[in-house]
């Protein structure tokens, strides 16, 4: 390719009419990437070198711009440089020596290495197939063991330490220096990934769910560590310069896979890392090579490519390529050709040379080229296969995680190359495409593992893959610990705090929201805004409040909160805002308390998990409100919000204009019918949808409580509307309250009537309940009661709870749950509205005896106002009366042709095309 452009070049250069004329022009830079005048080169090359040598490294470079910014005065297209050579980034020269005791570490790294292994094919020969991982761990070991050694804190004085987001597939390695260091049994070592046992054991990958007092980070769905640790980063800065935590020095430390990489999460937001300076935030990129099918880029190098993107976003990149044992042959070799070999090879290559071992290496590397072969003709094959990568290279590791915390003006990344399946052989994958599947080893490959890494143990126990258990006060294991104690503790550990922070303020505090908006017609939004403005100016909770916001709060009307609390900006303000004049200007502030995180719904959602799971990370309470489009929130970034409630995250996902009939005009893409569905299927999850101002308040009210007081671990997710209209005032009946809790109250009872039917509606939907009951009473003589149902997935989880307590206790007195009481003390059939699909009422259909019927907005939304959007999706008022006459002529109650005739009169056609499907 090279060769072909040079020629390419050189007839373009001479003027050559030759075929290539028709060929698209080559540019600039690749003709000036040829060299046609060497010796001229060399000139310049050795007088740039003399500068160097006597006037700095400053002069040399400041001399490169002024030749850069000549070169594009004059036009010439200089090409974007953004790799380094295929080296370390760290000179040789340059290098500290490793500190500690090398030796001791090596021998605890073995024993770590072992167990990590011995742990899966242990579990795989009792129970095959319960899976578990052994070559990601076996690449990330000199990778994490150097950190655990020297670099992740504990603890920071009074403060918690480091936060380590580490990849899920190594959770063996993590387990068996927990092992170690006697965090956890052997009991556990023998049951991982056996949960349920009356010895329970090890969760398979980290959960905050499942481990509480281990695990910090739900990491193993790819792409959600990187981007939450960018917003973890942002987030300790926002906590510092608001002045609610002490400015430490404590950092984020994200291990990835390369191939994890590929993932647009991952790297979706590193700009926003170098734009805020996170020098608190490092990424050790694991290269391995390999994903879990094949090479992650056979054809090319991944590393090269991801230097590129992290330095062309404007992250401090550190490569650590090669092992010390290649510095001596790179020093020795004159000719250039061992890092033209380097840079040559693809990743596809340097795979197949770890597979096949050190004669393979000398004949396809070093045999390329003679003076190479010539460079490793002291080296036997066995010395070739194992010249070690950069991550393979403590000390190489080492240099590059104090470059990197010592790095002060952004984040660094740190891209280690390393070798998947790293000493387990043919049979443990070492190298080969099938490594991160495999997860049994042959007995001679675990004898030669254990001989490998100076394991003391009979072959009879290396074969069978027992657990290394090392004598207790034996120096290894005093070693670990003095490490670690000096380090400031154990990690990862997860310790919330015990006590909340935060108090619940009394209902009455909402009296704004329990008395009614009057005459005045306001909508859900608004009356959720009204309450956040409150919660906000109220100094005993108001500071713990983080306002999320993906660029949507005029959308909201929520654009008064930027004047009143002030946007983040770690830089301030640089600039007069156009609109500084007027009271509500767009003020950006070092103290800002609203994240307006722009179109990002999967930022937003890592900054409302930093913030929500702060009283674990950092011991303090954060109160995040995150308000978003309903429909960009649970189908977008549902794995984020899944990964919350697995990290027992706190606070309110806000899902604004919802409602697939109640936003109008915007369409398909836009009306949101089935969030409700999703966030039900979270367990941690509370949603509701209310109607009115005052239920809003009574929800937010108790789940502050429910959160921060109680220390429950849940979240809300709540939908609020653009729809307009009175809110009513709190009825005086004092069971309103639980009702709305608890998802279901009456809110207008009919005036007693012979035929009598249930009209139960949800969010702006109550309101055409409420019209429907007039219709009946006043055209049909039908008298119906009104029922507000704030929360179907609530009432089915009781009802859920109290049916396994029945089922399991078949000789006792059966219970009731809270909706089939309340339905029991009704009468007649029962119709449901919901601005949501039809299942969301349906959850409560198993108890209420055949009773409802759900009118719903399933299918695709359309754009139209409100009233022909009810009528399409057949929820307005018309519809449940329709509903209403149609179940009671079918019980005998209500006469069916005055029925039918009743729908023309409501405007309803019954051969409509369903618009479920429409
Ligand atoms: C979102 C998601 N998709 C797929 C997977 C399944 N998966 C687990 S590990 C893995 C490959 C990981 O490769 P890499 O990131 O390079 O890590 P390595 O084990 O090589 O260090 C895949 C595809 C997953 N865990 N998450
Ligand atoms: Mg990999």
């Amino acid at each position: 390719m090279g060769d072909q452009i040079a020629m390419q070049a050189k007839s373009k250069l001479a003027g050559e009419t030759s075929e290539l004329a028709s060929e698209p022009a080559i540019p600039r830079h690749e003709l000036i990437s040829s060299d046609a005048d060497p010796q001229e080169t060399v000139e310049w090359l050795e007088a740039w070198d003399q500068i160097l040598d006597d006037k700095g490294p400053e002069r040399a470079s400041y001399l490169l711009n002024a030749l850069s910014s000549r070169a594009h005065s004059a036009g010439i297209d200089l090409p974007p440089k953004l790799n380094t050579p295929y080296l370390n980034t760290i000179r040789k020269e340059d290098e500290v020596p490793y500190p500690g005791n090398p030796a001791l570490e090596r021998r605890i790294k073995n024993m770590i290495r072992w167990n990590a292994m011995a742990m899966v094919v242990q579990q795989n020969k009792s129970d095959p197939g319960i899976g578990g991982h052994i070559a990601t761990y076996a690449s990330l070991a000199t990778l994490l063991e150097v950190g655990f050694n020297h670099f992740f804190r504990g603890s920071i004085g009074d403060q918690p330490g480091d936060l380590l987001y580490l990849q899920g597939h190594a959770a063996p390695g993590i387990y068996a220096r927990a092992f170690l260091e006697g965090r956890i049994s052997l009991k556990h070592l023998e049951n991982f990934r056996h949960e349920l046992r009356d010895n329970p054991g090890l969760s398979s990958y980290p959960h905050p769910w499942l481990m509480p007092d281990f695990w910090q980070f739900p990491t193993v769905s790819m792409g959600l560590g990187p981007l939450n640790a960018i917003y973890q980063a942002r987030f300790m800065r926002y906590l510092e310069n608001r002045g609610l935590l002490p400015v430490t020095d404590r950092k984020v430390w994200a291990f990835l896979g390369d191939g994890e990489m590929d993932e647009p999460e991952s790297m979706g937001s590193i700009t926003l890392a170098s734009r805020e300076r996170l020098d608190n935030l490092i990424f050790v990129i694991n290269c391995n090579l390999q994903r879990l099918d094949g090479p992650v880029r056979g054809n090319s190098s991944i590393i090269q490519e991801l230097e590129a993107a992290f330095r062309g976003a404007g992250w401090n990149v550190i490569k650590v390529i090669w092992g010390g044992d290649w510095d001596d042959l790179l020093a020795r070799d004159n000719s250039g050709l061992l890092l033209k070999r380097m840079e040559e090879c693809v990743d596809g290559e340097f795979q197949s040379f770890k597979a096949k071992g050190g004669a393979y290496i000398r004949e396809e590397f070093f045999g390329k080229y003679p003076q190479l072969l010539k460079l490793v003709e002291h080296l036997s094959d066995d010395d070739l296969g194992n010249l070690h990568r950069g991550g393979h290279d403590p000390r190489k590791v080492y240099n590059a995680y104090k470059a990197a915390i010592e790095y002060e003006h952004g984040p660094t990344v740190i891209l280690a190359k390393t070798v998947k399946g790293y000493g387990l052989g043919a049979s443990g994958g070492e190298g080969r495409n099938l490594a991160h599947q495999s997860k049994k080893m042959s007995e001679e490959d675990l004898e030669l593992f254990s001989e490998r890494f100076g394991l003391q143990m009979s072959d009879e126990q290396a074969k069978k893959a027992v657990f290394y258990l090392p004598e207790d006060g034996c120096p290894e294991i005093a070693y670990l610990h003095e490490r670690r104690q000096a380090l400031g503790g154990y990690l990862p550990a997860r310790v919330p705090l015990a006590e909340g922070q935060i108090k619940a303020p009394p209902l009455q505090f909402f009296k704004e929201q329990l008395q009614g908006s009057g005459d005045r017609e306001v909508s859900s939004t608004m009356a959720y805004v009204r309450i956040l403005t409150q919660l906000l100016k109220e100094p005993a909770i108001g500071p713990r409040i983080v306002p999320i916001i993906p660029d949507e709060a005029r959308t909201f009307g929520m654009e008064s909160l930027f004047r009143l609390v002030g946007i983040y900006a770690s830089q301030g303000q640089l600039y007069r805002p156009h609109d500084a004049d007027v009271f509500l200007y767009y003020k950006e502030a070092k103290d800002g308390q609203i994240l307006e995180e722009g179109i990002t719904e999967a930022g937003s959602m890592a900054s409302t998990t930093a913030a929500g799971t702060a009283y674990a990370n950092y011991r303090i309470d954060m109160l995040p409100f995150f308000t978003y489009y309903s429909m960009f929130g649970f189908q977008r970034i549902g794995d984020f919000i899944w990964a919350f409630a697995d990290a027992r995250g706190k606070g309110f996902l806000m899902g604004a204009t919802a409602g697939r009939t109640t936003l109008i005009g915007e369409g398909l893409q836009h009306q949101d019918g089935h969030s409700l569905v999703l966030a039900s299927t979270v367990p941690t999850c509370a949603s509701y949808d209310p109607a009115y101002a005052y239920e809003l308040a009574v929800i937010v009210q108790d789940g502050i409580r429910r959160m921060y007081e109680l220390r429950e671990d849940l979240f809300y997710y709540i939908t609020v509307y653009n729809e307009n209209y009175t809110m009513p005032p709190m009825p005086e009946d004092p069971a309103v309250p639980q009702g709305i809790l608890k998802g279901i109250y009456c809110f207008k009872a009919s005036s007693s009537g012979k035929t009598k039917v249930q009209l139960w509606g949800s969010g702006p939907m109550l309101n055409e309940a409420l019209r429907a009951q007039q219709i009946l009473n006043e055209q049909h003589k039908i008298s119906a009661d009104v029922w507000s149902v704030t929360s179907y997935s609530e009432l089915r989880r009781e009802a859920l709870s109290v049916e396994r307590w029945n089922r399991l206790h078949p000789a006792e007195a059966s219970r009731k749950s809270y909706v089939q009481t309340v339905a029991e003390n009704t009468e007649g059939p029962i119709i449901a509205a919901t601005d949501y699909m039809k299942i969301v009422p349906d959850q409560v259909a198993p108890w209420l005896g055949g009773r409802l019927t759900s009118l719903g907005t399933d299918g695709f939304g359309r754009s139209d106002n409100r009233e022909n959007l009810r009528r399409h999706f057949e929820v307005n008022a018309q519809s449940i009366v329709a509903a209403a006459l149609s179940e009671l002529s079918r019980l005998g109650k209500f006469n069916a042709k005055k029925a039918a005739q009743a729908f023309t009169e409501l405007g309803i056609d019954p051969e409509k095309k369903d618009p479920a499907i429409a």
